[in-house]
Protein backbone atom coordinates (compact mmCIF):
# COMPACT_ATOMS: atom_id res chain seq x y z
CA UNK A 1 0.00 0.00 0.00
CA UNK A 2 1.03 3.73 -0.84
CA UNK A 3 0.28 6.73 0.70
CA UNK A 4 0.74 9.66 -1.74
CA UNK A 5 0.28 12.81 0.36
CA UNK A 6 -0.74 15.93 -1.98
CA UNK A 7 -0.13 19.46 -0.89
CA UNK A 8 -1.78 22.53 -2.27
CA UNK A 9 0.34 23.56 -4.86
CA UNK A 10 2.92 21.13 -4.20
CA UNK A 11 1.70 17.70 -5.04
CA UNK A 12 4.32 14.98 -4.77
CA UNK A 13 4.52 11.74 -7.66
CA UNK A 14 2.60 9.04 -7.07
CA UNK A 15 3.99 5.75 -6.54
CA UNK A 16 3.06 2.22 -5.25
CA UNK A 17 4.04 -1.09 -5.17
CA UNK A 18 1.41 -3.27 -3.11
CA UNK A 19 -1.73 -2.00 -5.87
CA UNK A 20 -3.31 0.03 -3.45
CA UNK A 21 -3.35 3.91 -3.43
CA UNK A 22 -5.03 5.70 -0.39
CA UNK A 23 -4.76 9.70 -1.22
CA UNK A 24 -4.69 12.31 1.05
CA UNK A 25 -4.31 15.96 0.65
CA UNK A 26 -2.86 17.79 2.82
CA UNK A 27 -2.79 21.76 2.82
CA UNK A 28 0.39 23.46 2.43
CA UNK A 29 0.63 25.80 5.74
CA UNK A 30 4.33 26.86 5.20
CA UNK A 31 4.24 30.54 6.04
CA UNK A 32 5.88 32.47 3.18
CA UNK A 33 5.05 36.58 4.79
CA UNK A 34 4.75 37.96 8.20
CA UNK A 35 3.97 41.72 8.06
CA UNK A 36 2.68 44.39 10.82
CA UNK A 37 1.41 47.65 11.09
CA UNK A 38 0.79 49.97 13.98
CA UNK A 39 -3.19 50.63 13.57
CA UNK A 40 -5.35 52.19 16.51
CA UNK A 41 -7.69 50.90 19.15
CA UNK A 42 -11.09 52.11 20.47
CA UNK A 43 -9.56 54.22 22.69
CA UNK A 44 -7.45 56.02 20.05
CA UNK A 45 -4.54 54.57 21.04
CA UNK A 46 -1.86 52.38 18.80
CA UNK A 47 -1.98 48.63 18.79
CA UNK A 48 -0.49 45.82 16.62
CA UNK A 49 -1.79 44.36 13.45
CA UNK A 50 -0.63 41.76 11.57
CA UNK A 51 -0.39 40.05 9.08
CA UNK A 52 0.71 36.22 8.01
CA UNK A 53 0.66 34.97 4.41
CA UNK A 54 1.12 31.05 3.68
CA UNK A 55 3.51 30.10 0.76
CA UNK A 56 -0.31 29.27 -0.78
CA UNK A 57 -0.95 32.53 -0.81
CA UNK A 58 -4.22 32.47 2.18
CA UNK A 59 -3.82 35.06 4.97
CA UNK A 60 -4.74 35.58 8.38
CA UNK A 61 -4.80 38.87 9.79
CA UNK A 62 -4.92 39.88 14.10
CA UNK A 63 -5.40 43.27 15.87
CA UNK A 64 -4.47 42.84 19.59
CA UNK A 65 -6.16 44.73 22.44
CA UNK A 66 -5.15 46.39 25.41
CA UNK A 67 -6.10 46.96 29.36
CA UNK A 68 -6.59 49.79 31.37
CA UNK A 69 -7.31 47.63 34.30
CA UNK A 70 -4.19 45.68 33.45
CA UNK A 71 -3.06 42.78 35.99
CA UNK A 72 0.38 43.34 37.05
CA UNK A 73 1.35 39.75 36.33
CA UNK A 74 0.15 40.29 32.43
CA UNK A 75 2.75 39.76 29.80
CA UNK A 76 4.55 42.88 29.06
CA UNK A 77 2.83 45.07 26.24
CA UNK A 78 5.83 47.08 24.50
CA UNK A 79 5.11 50.33 23.69
CA UNK A 80 7.67 52.86 22.35
CA UNK A 81 8.14 55.43 25.31
CA UNK A 82 8.46 58.12 22.83
CA UNK A 83 6.99 60.98 23.99
CA UNK A 84 6.81 62.49 21.08
CA UNK A 85 4.59 59.86 19.52
CA UNK A 86 0.96 59.02 20.40
CA UNK A 87 1.91 60.17 24.44
CA UNK A 88 4.59 57.69 24.10
CA UNK A 89 2.13 54.53 23.55
CA UNK A 90 3.46 54.08 19.56
CA UNK A 91 4.20 50.16 19.26
CA UNK A 92 6.66 50.81 16.27
CA UNK A 93 9.08 48.78 18.38
CA UNK A 94 6.68 45.68 18.43
CA UNK A 95 6.17 46.25 14.67
CA UNK A 96 9.54 46.17 14.11
CA UNK A 97 10.39 42.93 15.75
CA UNK A 98 7.24 41.54 14.05
CA UNK A 99 8.48 42.84 10.40
CA UNK A 100 12.43 41.82 11.57
CA UNK A 101 13.16 38.90 13.86
CA UNK A 102 9.79 36.93 14.39
CA UNK A 103 9.54 36.93 10.07
CA UNK A 104 12.96 35.90 9.92
CA UNK A 105 12.13 33.03 12.47
CA UNK A 106 8.69 31.61 11.16
CA UNK A 107 9.05 32.15 7.63
CA UNK A 108 9.29 28.53 5.99
CA UNK A 109 7.54 27.02 9.42
CA UNK A 110 4.16 25.00 9.00
CA UNK A 111 1.73 27.66 10.48
CA UNK A 112 -0.79 24.64 11.06
CA UNK A 113 1.64 23.37 13.60
CA UNK A 114 0.53 26.22 16.26
CA UNK A 115 2.09 24.53 19.16
CA UNK A 116 5.75 24.83 17.32
CA UNK A 117 4.90 27.97 16.14
CA UNK A 118 3.97 29.45 19.59
CA UNK A 119 6.94 28.19 21.32
CA UNK A 120 9.19 29.38 18.56
CA UNK A 121 8.29 32.88 19.32
CA UNK A 122 8.43 32.32 23.18
CA UNK A 123 11.79 30.89 22.43
CA UNK A 124 13.13 33.71 20.17
CA UNK A 125 11.56 36.52 22.96
CA UNK A 126 13.63 34.45 25.45
CA UNK A 127 12.00 36.49 29.28
CA UNK A 128 9.83 35.04 31.25
CA UNK A 129 6.64 37.45 30.29
CA UNK A 130 7.42 38.28 26.84
CA UNK A 131 9.59 41.51 27.38
CA UNK A 132 11.77 41.93 24.94
CA UNK A 133 9.99 41.38 21.76
CA UNK A 134 6.36 42.31 23.67
CA UNK A 135 2.96 40.26 24.00
CA UNK A 136 1.66 42.40 21.52
CA UNK A 137 3.87 41.53 19.00
CA UNK A 138 4.03 38.05 19.86
CA UNK A 139 0.25 37.46 19.98
CA UNK A 140 -0.50 39.54 17.12
CA UNK A 141 1.61 37.04 15.16
CA UNK A 142 0.05 33.69 17.03
CA UNK A 143 -3.52 34.51 16.27
CA UNK A 144 -2.48 35.69 12.32
CA UNK A 145 -0.65 32.15 11.98
CA UNK A 146 -3.98 30.40 13.54
CA UNK A 147 -6.45 32.34 11.24
CA UNK A 148 -4.38 31.59 8.15
CA UNK A 149 -4.92 28.15 8.53
CA UNK A 150 -8.35 28.43 8.97
CA UNK A 151 -8.33 30.66 5.69
CA UNK A 152 -6.28 27.99 3.91
CA UNK A 153 -8.39 25.20 4.94
CA UNK A 154 -11.71 27.31 3.66
CA UNK A 155 -13.20 27.04 7.60
CA UNK A 156 -14.31 29.59 10.14
CA UNK A 157 -11.67 30.05 12.68
CA UNK A 158 -13.92 28.52 15.28
CA UNK A 159 -14.00 25.12 13.23
CA UNK A 160 -10.70 25.11 12.45
CA UNK A 161 -9.32 25.40 16.08
CA UNK A 162 -12.88 22.67 17.89
CA UNK A 163 -13.46 20.85 15.21
CA UNK A 164 -17.14 18.59 14.85
CA UNK A 165 -17.45 19.31 18.43
CA UNK A 166 -17.81 23.13 18.64
CA UNK A 167 -21.49 23.15 18.35
CA UNK A 168 -21.95 25.50 21.46
CA UNK A 169 -22.38 29.43 21.54
CA UNK A 170 -21.78 31.31 25.26
CA UNK A 171 -24.04 33.16 27.31
CA UNK A 172 -22.95 36.93 26.75
CA UNK A 173 -21.83 38.82 30.12
CA UNK A 174 -23.57 42.46 28.76
CA UNK A 175 -21.65 44.84 30.99
CA UNK A 176 -24.25 47.43 30.54
CA UNK A 177 -23.23 50.03 33.28
CA UNK A 178 -19.36 51.17 33.33
CA UNK A 179 -17.22 52.28 36.31
CA UNK A 180 -14.24 52.48 38.16
CA UNK A 181 -10.59 52.83 34.89
CA UNK A 182 -13.71 52.46 32.50
CA UNK A 183 -14.87 55.68 33.31
CA UNK A 184 -12.12 57.92 35.06
CA UNK A 185 -13.45 56.61 37.94
CA UNK A 186 -16.67 59.17 37.45
CA UNK A 187 -19.07 56.24 38.23
CA UNK A 188 -18.59 53.50 40.47
CA UNK A 189 -15.71 51.85 42.59
CA UNK A 190 -17.05 48.85 40.44
CA UNK A 191 -15.98 48.42 37.21
CA UNK A 192 -18.75 46.31 35.53
CA UNK A 193 -21.76 44.95 35.90
CA UNK A 194 -23.11 42.64 33.49
CA UNK A 195 -26.05 40.99 32.59
CA UNK A 196 -26.46 37.37 31.37
CA UNK A 197 -29.06 35.90 29.35
CA UNK A 198 -29.15 32.47 31.32
CA UNK A 199 -32.28 31.13 30.22
CA UNK A 200 -32.71 32.53 27.00
CA UNK A 201 -33.41 29.22 24.81
CA UNK A 202 -30.65 30.42 21.71
CA UNK A 203 -27.69 33.05 21.25
CA UNK A 204 -29.68 35.26 19.21
CA UNK A 205 -32.47 35.37 21.85
CA UNK A 206 -30.38 35.67 24.56
CA UNK A 207 -28.10 38.99 22.91
CA UNK A 208 -31.73 40.11 22.22
CA UNK A 209 -33.09 40.01 25.54
CA UNK A 210 -29.36 41.91 26.77
CA UNK A 211 -30.28 44.46 24.09
CA UNK A 212 -33.75 45.07 25.41
CA UNK A 213 -32.56 45.64 28.76
CA UNK A 214 -29.69 47.86 27.88
CA UNK A 215 -31.74 49.94 26.03
CA UNK A 216 -34.59 49.72 29.18
CA UNK A 217 -31.42 50.93 31.27
CA UNK A 218 -31.35 53.94 29.57
CA UNK A 219 -35.03 54.90 30.29
CA UNK A 220 -34.49 53.83 33.85
CA UNK A 221 -31.09 56.43 33.66
CA UNK A 222 -32.79 58.94 32.17
CA UNK A 223 -35.72 58.91 34.82
CA UNK A 224 -33.56 58.99 37.44
CA UNK A 225 -31.87 62.37 36.01
CA UNK A 226 -28.51 60.42 35.42
CA UNK A 227 -26.41 60.42 32.05
CA UNK A 228 -26.82 58.07 29.40
CA UNK A 229 -23.36 58.71 28.81
CA UNK A 230 -21.12 55.91 27.82
CA UNK A 231 -17.69 54.30 29.19
CA UNK A 232 -14.82 52.56 27.65
CA UNK A 233 -16.83 49.56 27.20
CA UNK A 234 -19.95 51.11 25.60
CA UNK A 235 -22.26 50.58 28.86
CA UNK A 236 -23.91 53.64 30.87
CA UNK A 237 -21.63 55.74 33.18
CA UNK A 238 -23.59 57.85 35.31
CA UNK A 239 -22.21 59.37 38.44
CA UNK A 240 -24.00 57.14 41.06
CA UNK A 241 -24.07 57.36 44.46
CA UNK A 242 -23.51 53.99 45.62
CA UNK A 243 -22.56 50.99 43.98
CA UNK A 244 -25.53 48.90 45.04
CA UNK A 245 -27.29 51.72 42.93
CA UNK A 246 -26.13 50.17 40.09
CA UNK A 247 -27.39 46.34 40.80
CA UNK A 248 -30.90 48.36 41.84
CA UNK A 249 -31.41 50.68 38.61
CA UNK A 250 -30.31 47.33 36.39
CA UNK A 251 -32.75 44.75 38.88
CA UNK A 252 -35.82 47.91 37.56
CA UNK A 253 -34.34 47.81 34.01
CA UNK A 254 -34.60 44.55 33.72
CA UNK A 255 -38.39 44.56 35.01
CA UNK A 256 -38.90 47.41 32.83
CA UNK A 257 -37.64 45.12 30.01
CA UNK A 258 -40.15 42.22 30.28
CA UNK A 259 -37.82 39.78 32.19
CA UNK A 260 -37.10 38.23 35.04
CA UNK A 261 -34.22 38.30 37.12
CA UNK A 262 -33.04 35.45 38.93
CA UNK A 263 -35.03 33.29 36.35
CA UNK A 264 -34.19 34.46 32.75
CA UNK A 265 -31.48 37.34 33.65
CA UNK A 266 -28.60 36.48 36.08
CA UNK A 267 -26.25 39.40 37.12
CA UNK A 268 -22.38 38.99 37.06
CA UNK A 269 -20.11 41.92 38.66
CA UNK A 270 -16.20 42.77 37.97
CA UNK A 271 -15.25 45.24 40.99
CA UNK A 272 -11.79 44.87 39.21
CA UNK A 273 -10.89 45.18 43.39
CA UNK A 274 -7.02 45.28 42.47
CA UNK A 275 -7.85 49.01 40.99
CA UNK A 276 -8.98 49.99 44.39
CA UNK A 277 -6.72 47.67 46.53
CA UNK A 278 -3.24 49.04 48.42
CA UNK A 279 -1.51 48.03 51.10
CA UNK A 280 -4.23 45.36 52.52
CA UNK A 281 -7.17 47.86 51.99
CA UNK A 282 -9.87 48.32 49.67
CA UNK A 283 -10.66 51.78 49.56
CA UNK A 284 -14.53 52.36 48.12
CA UNK A 285 -14.06 55.95 47.30
CA UNK A 286 -18.09 56.08 46.31
CA UNK A 287 -19.13 55.12 49.78
CA UNK A 288 -16.02 56.39 51.58
CA UNK A 289 -15.30 53.22 53.21
CA UNK A 290 -12.47 51.28 53.70
CA UNK A 291 -12.17 47.77 54.18
CA UNK A 292 -9.82 45.00 54.59
CA UNK A 293 -10.25 41.58 53.12
CA UNK A 294 -12.79 39.70 55.60
CA UNK A 295 -14.95 43.16 55.16
CA UNK A 296 -14.91 43.42 51.78
CA UNK A 297 -15.54 39.07 51.85
CA UNK A 298 -19.26 40.23 54.06
CA UNK A 299 -19.21 42.84 51.62
CA UNK A 300 -19.92 40.86 48.58
CA UNK A 301 -21.41 37.75 50.85
CA UNK A 302 -24.59 40.66 51.52
CA UNK A 303 -24.82 41.23 48.01
CA UNK A 304 -25.31 37.83 47.34
CA UNK A 305 -27.68 37.33 49.69
CA UNK A 306 -29.67 40.26 48.55
CA UNK A 307 -29.71 40.07 44.83
CA UNK A 308 -29.42 37.64 42.04
CA UNK A 309 -25.57 37.83 41.39
CA UNK A 310 -24.50 34.54 39.55
CA UNK A 311 -20.87 35.48 39.20
CA UNK A 312 -18.08 37.85 40.33
CA UNK A 313 -14.94 37.91 38.66
CA UNK A 314 -11.76 39.72 40.49
CA UNK A 315 -13.78 40.45 44.42
CA UNK A 316 -10.30 41.02 45.87
CA UNK A 317 -6.92 41.50 44.55
CA UNK A 318 -4.74 40.03 41.93
CA UNK A 319 -2.46 38.94 45.29
CA UNK A 320 -4.73 38.81 48.12
CA UNK A 321 -4.69 34.70 47.66
CA UNK A 322 -5.19 35.01 51.25
CA UNK A 323 -8.45 36.98 50.84
CA UNK A 324 -9.55 34.79 47.91
CA UNK A 325 -9.38 31.24 49.78
CA UNK A 326 -11.81 33.27 52.38
CA UNK A 327 -14.29 34.53 49.72
CA UNK A 328 -14.05 30.88 48.01
CA UNK A 329 -15.03 29.19 51.24
CA UNK A 330 -17.75 31.17 51.72
CA UNK A 331 -19.51 31.74 48.23
CA UNK A 332 -17.58 29.56 45.88
CA UNK A 333 -20.71 26.68 46.00
CA UNK A 334 -22.68 29.07 45.91
CA UNK A 335 -21.48 31.57 42.54
CA UNK A 336 -19.03 31.94 40.00
CA UNK A 337 -15.85 33.33 41.04
CA UNK A 338 -13.78 34.41 38.11
CA UNK A 339 -9.70 34.61 38.15
CA UNK A 340 -8.63 37.70 36.25
CA UNK A 341 -5.93 39.76 37.42
CA UNK A 342 -5.65 36.78 39.39
CA UNK A 343 -4.48 34.08 37.08
CA UNK A 344 -4.13 36.72 33.80
CA UNK A 345 -4.90 34.00 31.74
CA UNK A 346 -1.34 31.76 33.14
CA UNK A 347 -1.44 28.16 33.16
CA UNK A 348 1.07 28.64 36.12
CA UNK A 349 -1.14 30.92 37.92
CA UNK A 350 -3.81 28.91 37.32
CA UNK A 351 -2.10 25.57 38.57
CA UNK A 352 -1.55 27.54 42.13
CA UNK A 353 -5.32 28.99 42.23
CA UNK A 354 -6.72 25.09 41.78
CA UNK A 355 -4.01 24.08 44.21
CA UNK A 356 -5.63 26.82 46.77
CA UNK A 357 -9.24 26.43 46.16
CA UNK A 358 -8.95 30.47 45.37
CA UNK A 359 -11.78 30.23 43.12
CA UNK A 360 -13.79 28.46 40.36
CA UNK A 361 -13.34 30.09 37.26
CA UNK A 362 -11.05 31.38 34.68
CA UNK A 363 -11.27 34.50 32.52
CA UNK A 364 -9.18 34.18 29.58
CA UNK A 365 -7.88 37.06 28.00
CA UNK A 366 -5.30 36.12 25.31
CA UNK A 367 -2.83 38.99 25.48
CA UNK A 368 -2.73 38.50 28.91
CA UNK A 369 -0.39 35.63 28.45
CA UNK A 370 0.52 36.00 25.24
CA UNK A 371 0.17 33.33 22.66
CA UNK A 372 -3.00 30.85 21.53
CA UNK A 373 -1.15 27.60 23.04
CA UNK A 374 -0.47 28.89 26.18
CA UNK A 375 -4.44 30.52 26.76
CA UNK A 376 -5.42 27.03 25.40
CA UNK A 377 -3.51 25.01 27.64
CA UNK A 378 -5.13 27.16 30.69
CA UNK A 379 -8.45 26.37 29.25
CA UNK A 380 -7.30 23.35 29.72
CA UNK A 381 -6.41 23.03 32.89
CA UNK A 382 -9.77 24.39 34.08
CA UNK A 383 -11.51 21.87 31.94
CA UNK A 384 -9.99 19.15 33.71
CA UNK A 385 -11.42 20.34 37.09
CA UNK A 386 -14.70 21.76 36.37
CA UNK A 387 -13.67 24.86 35.84
CA UNK A 388 -15.99 27.58 33.88
CA UNK A 389 -13.81 29.52 31.05
CA UNK A 390 -14.80 33.16 29.86
CA UNK A 391 -13.36 34.29 27.28
CA UNK A 392 -13.01 37.90 27.07
CA UNK A 393 -12.14 41.23 25.80
CA UNK A 394 -10.15 43.85 26.89
CA UNK A 395 -11.39 47.36 27.75
CA UNK A 396 -9.37 48.72 24.68
CA UNK A 397 -10.74 46.84 21.70
CA UNK A 398 -10.85 47.14 17.70
CA UNK A 399 -13.31 45.84 14.95
CA UNK A 400 -11.23 42.32 15.42
CA UNK A 401 -13.93 39.38 16.64
CA UNK A 402 -11.39 36.24 16.97
CA UNK A 403 -12.39 35.71 20.82
CA UNK A 404 -15.54 35.04 19.63
CA UNK A 405 -14.38 32.21 17.37
CA UNK A 406 -12.25 31.71 20.96
CA UNK A 407 -14.96 31.39 22.69
CA UNK A 408 -17.23 28.34 20.42
CA UNK A 409 -13.48 27.21 18.99
CA UNK A 410 -12.19 26.11 22.58
CA UNK A 411 -15.90 25.86 23.93
CA UNK A 412 -15.55 28.59 26.67
CA UNK A 413 -19.68 28.47 27.44
CA UNK A 414 -19.38 32.35 28.50
CA UNK A 415 -18.03 35.29 26.61
CA UNK A 416 -17.59 38.77 27.86
CA UNK A 417 -17.51 41.19 25.02
CA UNK A 418 -18.52 44.55 26.76
CA UNK A 419 -21.87 46.49 26.21
CA UNK A 420 -24.28 45.79 22.99
CA UNK A 421 -23.09 49.19 21.98
CA UNK A 422 -19.97 50.87 19.81
CA UNK A 423 -18.47 48.88 17.02
CA UNK A 424 -15.43 47.55 18.79
CA UNK A 425 -18.04 45.72 20.89
CA UNK A 426 -20.83 44.99 18.79
CA UNK A 427 -18.37 42.80 16.34
CA UNK A 428 -17.76 40.42 18.41
CA UNK A 429 -21.71 39.92 19.44
CA UNK A 430 -22.29 39.45 15.60
CA UNK A 431 -19.59 37.40 14.70
CA UNK A 432 -21.40 34.97 16.92
CA UNK A 433 -24.82 35.67 15.70
CA UNK A 434 -22.66 34.70 12.03
CA UNK A 435 -21.12 31.54 13.93
CA UNK A 436 -24.96 30.48 15.31
CA UNK A 437 -26.02 31.10 11.20
CA UNK A 438 -23.37 28.86 10.03
CA UNK A 439 -23.84 25.97 12.49
CA UNK A 440 -27.69 26.17 11.71
CA UNK A 441 -29.44 23.37 13.80
CA UNK A 442 -26.19 22.09 14.99
CA UNK A 443 -26.15 25.34 17.09
CA UNK A 444 -26.63 24.70 20.89
CA UNK A 445 -26.67 27.50 23.43
CA UNK A 446 -24.27 27.07 26.69
CA UNK A 447 -27.54 28.47 28.93
CA UNK A 448 -27.86 27.61 32.78
CA UNK A 449 -25.14 25.23 31.93
CA UNK A 450 -22.46 27.83 31.35
CA UNK A 451 -22.15 27.98 35.02
CA UNK A 452 -22.87 24.35 36.13
CA UNK A 453 -19.40 23.59 36.80
CA UNK A 454 -18.84 26.28 39.69
CA UNK A 455 -22.84 25.99 40.82
CA UNK A 456 -25.79 27.81 40.67
CA UNK A 457 -27.15 30.53 43.16
CA UNK A 458 -31.02 30.91 42.04
C1 LIG B 1 -11.45 43.35 32.84
C2 LIG B 1 -11.18 44.00 31.51
C3 LIG B 1 -12.20 43.78 30.44
P1 LIG B 1 -9.32 45.73 31.11
O1 LIG B 1 -11.02 43.85 33.89
O2 LIG B 1 -12.01 42.27 32.89
O3 LIG B 1 -13.49 44.11 30.81
O4 LIG B 1 -10.79 45.32 31.62
O5 LIG B 1 -9.21 45.29 29.71
O6 LIG B 1 -9.27 47.23 31.30
O7 LIG B 1 -8.35 45.02 32.01
MG1 LIG C 1 -11.67 41.88 35.01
Amino acid sequence: MAIVTFRSFAAFGLGCDSGLVIIRWEVDTRIAAVDALEVLDSRGNPTVEAQVTLRSGSRGDALVPSGASTGQHEALELRDGDPHRYLGKGVRKAVTHIRVEIADRLVGMQAADQAALDKALVELDGTPNKARLGANAILAVSLAAAKSVAAANGRSLFRSLGGEQAVTLPVPMLNILNGGAHTGWQTTDVQEFMVMPLGAPTFSEGLRWGVEIYHALGVVLKRNGYTVLVGDEGGYAPALKANAEAVELILEAIEQAGYQAGQQVGLALDPAASEFYSAGVYRLRREGRELDAHRMVEYWVSWVKQYPIVSLEDGLAQDDWEGWKVLSSELGDRIQLVGDDLLVTNPARVRIAITERACNALLVKVNQIGTLSEAIEAVKLCREVGWATVASHRSGETEDSTIADLAVGLSMPQIKAGAPARSDRVAKYNRLLRIERELGVAAKYAGWAALKQSGRTI
